[in-house]
């Protein structure tokens, strides 16, 4: 071969070597997390599922950003994002609405926004690519299931006698608390004897939590049920409970939301009686859908994450391997 020959063989395998690396390696993806803060375990165990999730994948680089459960804080980050032109934008929205605005931005900079956990509002869902998360109401409507055969089973509700219950709302406007308190509440309506006496925003934390609980058993030492929309809430509504000489989980019926590990052990201890689990571990979907967009793949206008609950009948053995 003659020499010119040869430079031409090398330049072509250079040039195949370097196109099959450039098809096997996708372009690295910024990608922008705006996350509400670290309100509950719930949260920690959603932040680190993401961020591990994204450091395991060398095709990304995630930029976090902590809002400190202000809305403010988010809609800054969502400009900064914008402003730096990564090229998606994961958003767990604090509340509902208020974002129009900053999502229209993004959308004019043609930058896709993925919602992960909680919703915007309805007339801004349509300025969002996707939402992935739990089904509130659902969650909802399964904590009312499980205290309509509770109370029935341990012979609590003849179906007239007066239920006095009491409700530990998350952050008000935020999609979990609408659509929980929504989801009870479809399954209260066929219990006439169920009366929601006391319902009040403890803002998804525990000391807010056992703050509102003082309050409700100071006004009515009758309650029967808590129902909280968070195990954090609940939590600290249990020492509440203890604090004012009651026995939480006998004098009162406690369910929560999330299943975490502090509310199993609850469950295990006889001091709170159910949990619904809300899956916070999200980041492995995350990576996923964005993959998926990266790859020219329409997304689900929805996606679900899978989900259980529990009481005294399973929790104890699920406990060991519980990974929040
Ligand atoms: O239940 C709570 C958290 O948005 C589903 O927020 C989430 C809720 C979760 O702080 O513990």
């Amino acid at each position: 071969m003659t020499n010119w020959k040869k430079v031409l063989v090398i330049a072509a395998m250079a040039m195949m070597v370097f196109s099959v690396a450039a098809f096997a390696a996708p372009k690295v993806w910024t990608v922008g997390f705006s996350q509400i803060g670290s309100e509950s375990e719930w949260r920690t165990a959603d932040t680190i599922s993401v961020q591990n999730a994204f450091l395991e994948d060398p095709s990304f680089n995630l930029i976090y950003s902590d809002a400190q459960q202000k809305q403010e804080n988010q809609i800054k980050a969502i400009r900064s994002f914008i402003a730096r032109k990564v090229d998606a934008i994961l958003f767990t929205a604090l509340v509902e609405t208020g974002y129009g605005p900053v999502l229209q931005e993004a959308k004019k900079a043609k930058i896709p926004v993925i919602m992960i956990d909680r919703d915007v509002a309805k007339e801004d869902q349509g300025l969002r690519l996707t939402i992935m998360g739990s089904d509130f109401i659902k969650e909802g409507e399964k904590a009312g299931t499980w205290l309509a055969s509770y109370l029935k089973a341990k012979g609590m509700d003849d179906g007239t006698t007066p239920i006095d219950i009491a409700e530990l709302q998350g952050t008000t406007g935020s999609a979990p608390a609408v659509e929980r308190a929504q989801g009870f509440r479809n399954i209260a309506k066929d219990h006439a004897n169920w009366n929601i006496a006391h319902s009040q925003d403890g803002d998804f934390t525990s000391s807010q939590g056992k703050q509102v609980m003082e309050a409700f058993l100071k006004a009515d030492p009758k309650i029967q049920v808590l129902f909280a929309h968070n195990d954090q809430m609940a939590l600290g509504a249990i020492q509440a409970i203890k604090e004012a000489g009651l026995q939480p989980g006998k004098d009162i019926t406690i369910i929560g939301m999330d299943a975490v590990k502090g509310m199993f052990q609850a469950i295990v201890n006889g001091e709170a009686n159910a949990t619904i689990e809300c899956n916070p571990l999200l980041g492995p979907q995350a990576v996923q859908a964005i993959h998926d967009l990266r790859a020219g793949h329409k997304l689900p206008a929805r996606i679900w994450t899978i989900e259980s609950q529990f009481d005294a009948t399973n929790a104890a053995a699920a406990l060991p391997t519980r990974q929040y």
